[in-house]
């Protein structure tokens, strides 16, 4: 790494991948978020963990803030950001637990899918061919293991496939219908949640294509689907530079 730049924000997380700008959806969260916050930052793609294990985390002047929620809400205060402000205690009650649900609920079914479908391993340019395509194998299969033993622990790799995908039409059933026809999951104007739910349905919709997932947005919830559409569109146009080819 280069020169620091002050008040430029150093978004650590992992390289770029063959099917969008993440393979994590935290990761592309926060992208989204800062270019939603017209904040200038610089993605540094490694597989360097930051100091709670995980991407991703950013430095920004010298400080460290890991979490993608704690950063956002560090970034708020720094930058005197209100995309929130118009919302009132209800709507932002609702929009945390619909984040929350997608954060701590549905992303396990992301990785149930990857895993009992054998996406890890069909699809060898899945994920990073950066830097350097031994430990980009090397992580998937540690990857793989970890994934396995997590979704143990948390419970989603107990369940059968067709538990699962009763789930997923409950959870994604319910971000369908707190969207409706609105332009942004909390009304006409951009917020951060968008930055959380265009991030996690993005992930679903452009890794996982063979997924129940993505098959919902494109039928039954349908909204969705057009919803990661035009985000990727308004924030995202340079989406097919930033994947690997
Ligand atoms: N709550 C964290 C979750 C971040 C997270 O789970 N990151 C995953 C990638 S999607 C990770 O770093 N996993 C590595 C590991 O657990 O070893 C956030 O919002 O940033």
């Amino acid at each position: 790494m280069g020169e620091k730049t002050s008040g430029m924000v150093y978004l650590h997380q992992f390289p770029r991948c063959t099917k969008g700008p993440n393979i994590s959806p935290f990761c592309l969260k926060m992208e989204t978020f800062l270019r939603m916050a017209k904040i200038d930052y610089e993605a540094i793609g490694s597989l360097t963990m930051g100091p709670k294990g995980k991407v991703p985390f950013i430095v920004l002047d010298g400080e460290t803030v890991a979490d993608s929620d704690f950063i956002i809400e560090f970034l708020i205060k720094r930058f005197n950001l209100t995309m929130n402000d118009h919302l009132d205690e209800r709507q932002k009650a609702v929009a945390h637990a619909m984040e929350q649900m997608l954060e701590e609920n549905t992303i396990w079914t992301l990785g149930y899918h990857m895993l009992n479908d054998r996406c890890l391993e069909d699809t060898p340019g899945l994920m990073f061919l950066n830097p350097g395509m031994l430990k980009s194998l090397a992580f998937k299969m540690y990857g793989s293991m970890r994934l396995s033993k997590n979704l143990h622990a948390q419970g989603m790799g107990r369940h059968s496939g067709d538990e699962v995908a009763t789930i997923v039409r409950k959870d994604l059933g319910s971000v369908s219908t707190l969207l409706g026809k609105n332009r942004y999951v909390m009304g006409d104007k951009v917020t951060t949640y968008d930055a959380a739910v265009f991030a996690l349905l993005a992930s679903f919709y452009y890794t996982a294509p063979l997924s129940l997932q993505y098959q919902l947005m494109n039928d039954e919830y349908s909204n969705l689907g057009d919803y990661v559409k035009r985000m990727r569109e308004e924030f995202y146009p340079d989406w097919d530079e930033l994947t690997l080819k």
